[in-house]
C-alpha cells in the first residue's frame, strides 16, 4: 500500500514509518520539525541525539535497502498539503503530525491558541485535500484516551447508545477533556466525523493512551535510527520520565495523590495497532474510533513498579507526592472498554519487568545526557502559571 505518514520526524512516527517500510509498504513521511522549534524554545532535548529526518531515511536505505521518501512542510497550508495528496496519491493517510503535549498546551496563552490552530487547522486542511484528491483514501488519525476524561461510567468506544425518555440512539461518547491540548483532539474528532458523513471519507479515530518505551524491531537494527524520546516536563509522559528519574536519582514525580489512572501501550503496539487499522479499513463514509491502549495504572502505581525495577538494578528510587500542577481527579472510576484492536488481532506487550528492565538499560546507557533542571514540574493548570511563563518565557 502507498502509506503518507504526517509527523514522520516524531516520537511516534519515525518508528511507524520505519516499521510500516519494513513490512514493504511504499511509505513517504511529511513533517515541519516545528517539535524541534518548540523543544529549542523551551530549552528541551530528547535523551538520544535524534538525527536530521534526511540523514535518517538515507540510513534507513543503508541498513535495510527499503526507501521511505519525505516532504518538508506544514499541515497548515493547504496549498502544500493538496500537492502531497495529488502528487503522494496514498492509500492510507496515518495523522500523527500535531502538537502532543497538554502542558505546552496549557503554558500561556500564545502556546494555548497555537496548539489549537495548528491541530485543528492541519487536520482541516487534510479532510479537504482529500476530498479533492484522495477521496478513497484512509485516514487513521491519532486521537487520544483523555477526549473522554474520567466520567464515573464506563468508557466506549467512541460511541454509546442512550436510552432518553423512552427513545434509544446511538450517540458519540461524551467528551471532558483535560486540557486545552485534549480538547483540540475532541474537536478534529467532531471535524472528521463531519468530513466523513458529507464527503463519505473513511476514518479510523484512534484514541490512543500513554504510550511507553523506546525501542522497536527498527529502532534497534542501528543507534542511530533511534526515536525522539523525552523525559522533560513538557513533552515526557509518564512512565518515561519515571524511568528516567530513577536512574538520574531524581525522586519519582507523583502528581498528587497518584490515583489517576490511565490507559498504557508500549510503542511497539502503537505500531501493530496503526498497522491492524490499515489492513481493516472502515468503509466509505464510515468515521469508527478505537480506544488504543493495553493496560491500565494509576500513577502511583506506575512509580511503585519502576521503583520495585530500580531497585534489582542496585537503584533506590524514591517516590515523591507534588502538589498536582494539574486539575485533574486524584481518584477516580476508569473503565474504559478497548477490544476492538484486540479482536482485529492486536496481541499486546505487556509492561513487565523484562520491559522495564531494557527500558532503564538504554537511559542509562545515555544517563550521561539527562538534564536534571527540566524535570520538575512549573507548568499549572488554574492560573497560578508565573513560574510556566518565566520558565518560558513567551517571545
Ligand atoms: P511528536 O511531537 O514527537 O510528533 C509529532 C510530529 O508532528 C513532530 O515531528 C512535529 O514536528 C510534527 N508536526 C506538528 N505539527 C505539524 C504541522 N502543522 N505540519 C507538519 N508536521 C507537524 O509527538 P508523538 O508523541 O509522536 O505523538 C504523535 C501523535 O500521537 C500526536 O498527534 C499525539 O497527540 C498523539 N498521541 C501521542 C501519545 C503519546 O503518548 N506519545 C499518546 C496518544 C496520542
Ligand atoms: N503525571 C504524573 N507525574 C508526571 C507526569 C504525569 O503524576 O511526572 C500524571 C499526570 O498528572 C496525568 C498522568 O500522569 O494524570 C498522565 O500524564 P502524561 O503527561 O503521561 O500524559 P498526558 O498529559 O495525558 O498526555 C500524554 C501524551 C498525549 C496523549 C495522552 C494520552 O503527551 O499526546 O494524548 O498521553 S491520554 O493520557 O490517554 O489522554
Amino acid at each position: 500500500m502507498r502509506i503518507l505518514v504526517l509527523g514522520g520526524d516524531g516520537y511516534l512516527g519515525w518508528p511507524t514509518a520505519m516499521y510500516l517500510s519494513a513490512r514493504d509498504h511504499e511509505v513517504a513521511v511529511l513533517d515541519n520539525f516545528s517539535k524541534r522549534g518548540w523543544e529549542l524554545e523551551l530549552n528541551a532535548e530528547p535523551l538520544i541525539p535524534v538525527s536530521t529526518l534526511r540523514n535518517r531515511v538515507r540510513l534507513w536505505k543503508e541498513v535495510t535497502g527499503h526507501s521511505i521518501s519525505y516532504y518538508v512542510g506544514d499541515l497548515c497550508e493547504y496549498d502544500l498539503v493538496r500537492d502531497v495528496l495529488r502528487d503522494f496519491q496514498p492509500d492510507a493517510i496515518v495523522h500523527f503530525g500535531e502538537q502532543p503535549s497538554a502542558p505546552f498546551s496549557m503554558i500561556d496563552q500564545r502556546r494555548c491558541i497555537m496548539t489549537q490552530v495548528n491541530n485543528i487547522t492541519g487536520t482541516l486542511n487534510l479532510l479537504w485535500a482529500m476530498r479533492e484528491h484522495a477521496p478513497a483514501a484512509h485516514l487513521v488519525k491519532l486521537g487520544t484516551m483523555g477526549e473522554y476524561g474520567t466520567p464515573n461510567i464506563d468508557i466506549e468506544e467512541g460511541f454509546i447508545e442512550i436510552e432518553y425518555k423512552g427513545r434509544k440512539d446511538v450517540l458519540p461518547y461524551p467528551k471532558q477533556a483535560g486540557s486545552f491540548y485534549h480538547l483540540s483532539k475532541v474537536h478534529d474528532s467532531h471535524n472528521i466525523t463531519f468530513a466523513c458523513k458529507v464527503w463519505k471519507l473513511r476514518s479510523t479515530d484512534l484514541h490512543q493512551g500513554v504510550v511507553y518505551g523506546l525501542a522497536t524491531d527498527e529502532t534497534e537494527l542501528d543507534e542511530r535510527l533511534a526515536t525522539s524520546f523525552h523525559y522533560d516536563e513538557v513533552f515526557g509522559t509518564a512512565l518515561n520520565r519515571f524511568c528516567v528519574q530513577a536512574i538520574a536519582g531524581v525522586p519519582l514525580t507523583v502528581y498528587g495523590k497518584g490515583g489517576q489512572t490511565r490507559g498504557f501501550l508500549n510503542i511497539r503496539d502503537t505500531l501493530r495497532c496503526v498497522e491492524l487499522s490499515i489492513l481493516n479499513p472502515p468503509k466509505a463514509g464510515e468515521y469508527r474510533a478505537f480506544n488504543q491502549f493495553t493496560q491500565m495504572f494509576s500513577v502511583l502505581e506506575l512509580a511503585e513498579t519502576v521503583q520495585h525495577q530500580a531497585q534489582k538494578l542496585g537503584i533506590r528510587a524514591m517516590i515523591n507526592h507534588l502538589p498536582n500542577p494539574r486539575v485533574e481527579a486524584e481518584e477516580h472510576y476508569y473503565n474504559p472498554r478497548h477490544q476492538k484492536l484486540l479482536d482485529l488481532g492486536l496481541q499486546p506487550h505487556m509492561l513487565s519487568d523484562v520491559l522495564i528492565d531494557s527500558m532503564l538499560g538504554i537511559i542509562r546507557d545515555h544517563a550521561h545526557r539527562i538534564r536534571r533542571e527540566v524535570i520538575l514540574p512549573h507548568v499549572q493548570w488554574n492560573g497560578a502559571s508565573e513560574t510556566a511563563v518565566k520558565a518560558y518565557a513567551s517571545v
